[in-house]
């Protein structure tokens, strides 16, 4: 397999290898599976749901509507629910904000629904929902964006944050050098090796993320300068990052995207949010700018701004590499932390566990909670990598 020395340096399994490449998005989900989800879209604005619908139901909610990494996330969770012969329901406000999403749980509650799954648009606002919720038997379960750890089950990780920090900074700092991602050894190698003999001006990195509040991108941005703090950086890349927020939405981000190009002062943009890489990937490709981008995005929606094939000249994209991970089993392993909870007794304290059977082509898996900030949290995948060796076999999956 090609791609298994790559996947070793982000410390993926040969197992998981083997199960991200087998898991194809063109799978068709379960019937009902693919029947609620489009019920569920269609509902999905702030607008109160039909009150006798959802009694029972297991509802995914993402931060937004209109965001693919959501989308794909229900079909992992769906796919998984619908297996274990459960009801499911996607139900995200129109607006990322936390008002929207208070606003619809508060309905929810209210129709009793079984379960809610949750990728939060901030730390703070919930309490008040999620005590409700609490109070009324339902479980709050976490994944992606982390919801208060009082009031949740557990939170589902999608990988390491200082991994993904620490990554997503290597490659913006080799991308800046004009180096392609190393086929060989770790980007961190990489970049000691490149910034020893480094004697031009100091780098400088911004970032364009989702909205000033949102918990997963600010612990990765968290997690960014932490990297920037070690040693092999100092004097070569600034620990400053240049920081806009696009707040998830494609015309806010494209403004911030803008401001970059217009400002001129980094040499590249980090956007640790798929909406605002593919904003930037565009509002770079359209100006000529010389700034380079990385960051999380989805193959299928970077497919214009990244190299497509092994023979290409990654530096003729705006961006030559980036980051994710796979997005349906993530929603999948949700759907099996919420699935346990209900039915299982799976209370989410450190040490307990819970079975997630097998999914597609991932094997069955058992997951612990682990201690993570005043709450627990499981682990659900790690890091991937997607550059010109492998983007082509990827945009039919994510
Ligand atoms: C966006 C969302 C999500 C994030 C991904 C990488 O779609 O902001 O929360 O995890 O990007």
């Amino acid at each position: 397999m090609k791609n298994w020395k790559k996947l070793v340096a982000l410390g993926i399994s040969a197992v998981m290898l083997v199960s991200m490449i087998g898991c194809s998005k063109t799978e068709a989900p379960a019937e009902d599976a693919a029947t609620e989800g489009d019920a569920a879209e269609s509902d999905a604005s702030d607008a109160p749901a039909s009150s006798d619908s959802l009694e029972g139901t297991h509802v995914f909610m993402f931060k937004s509507t209109g965001n693919s990494f959501g989308d794909l996330m229900y079909e992992g969770f769906s796919e998984y629910m619908e297996g274990k012969g459960e009801k499911t329901a996607y139900k995200s406000p129109a607006e990322t904000t936390v008002a929207a999403q208070v606003q619809m749980l508060d309905e929810l509650i209210t129709q009793k629904v079984a379960s809610i799954t949750i990728s939060t648009n901030g730390d703070a606002g919930y309490d008040e929902v999620f005590k409700k919720a609490k109070d009324a038997g339902i479980p709050i379960v976490s994944v992606d964006s982390e919801a208060n750890p009082e009031y949740r089950i557990c939170h589902i990780n999608q990988a390491e944050t200082q991994d993904i920090g620490s990554y997503l900074v290597q490659a913006a700092v080799l991308i800046t050098l004009g180096v392609d991602y190393p086929e060989e050894g770790t980007m961190e190698d990489a970049v000691k090796a490149e910034l020893a003999n480094y004697s031009g001006d100091e780098i400088v990195l911004g970032v364009l993320s989702a909205s000033i509040d949102t918990p997963v991108q600010n612990s990765w941005i968290a997690a960014m300068e932490v990297e920037l703090a070690k040693d092999f950086y100092a004097g070569k890349v600034s620990p400053n990052l240049d920081k806009k927020y696009g707040n998830d939405d494609l015309t806010e981000s494209t403004t911030q995207a803008q401001a970059f190009i217009a400002e001129n002062k980094v040499d590249c943009i980090i956007s640790p949010t798929t909406v605002g890489i593919a904003a930037a990937g565009q509002a770079l490709k359209s100006s000529g700018s010389e700034i380079r981008l990385t960051g999380l995005g989805l193959p299928s929606e970077m497919q214009s701004f990244m190299p497509g094939t092994a023979d290409d000249d990654a530096f003729a994209s705006v961006c030559p590499y980036m980051m994710l991970w796979d997005v349906i089993h993530l929603g999948a392993t949700a759907g099996a932390a919420t699935y346990a909870a209900v039915n299982d007794g799976f209370t989410g304290e450190v040490g307990t566990s819970f079975e997630m059977d097998a999914f597609r082509d991932y094997e069955p898996e058992t997951y612990e909670a682990y201690q993570s900030g005043d709450g627990t949290a499981v682990l659900a995948g790690t890091p991937y990598i997607f550059y010109k060796g492998n983007m082509a076999e990827w945009i039919p999956v994510l």
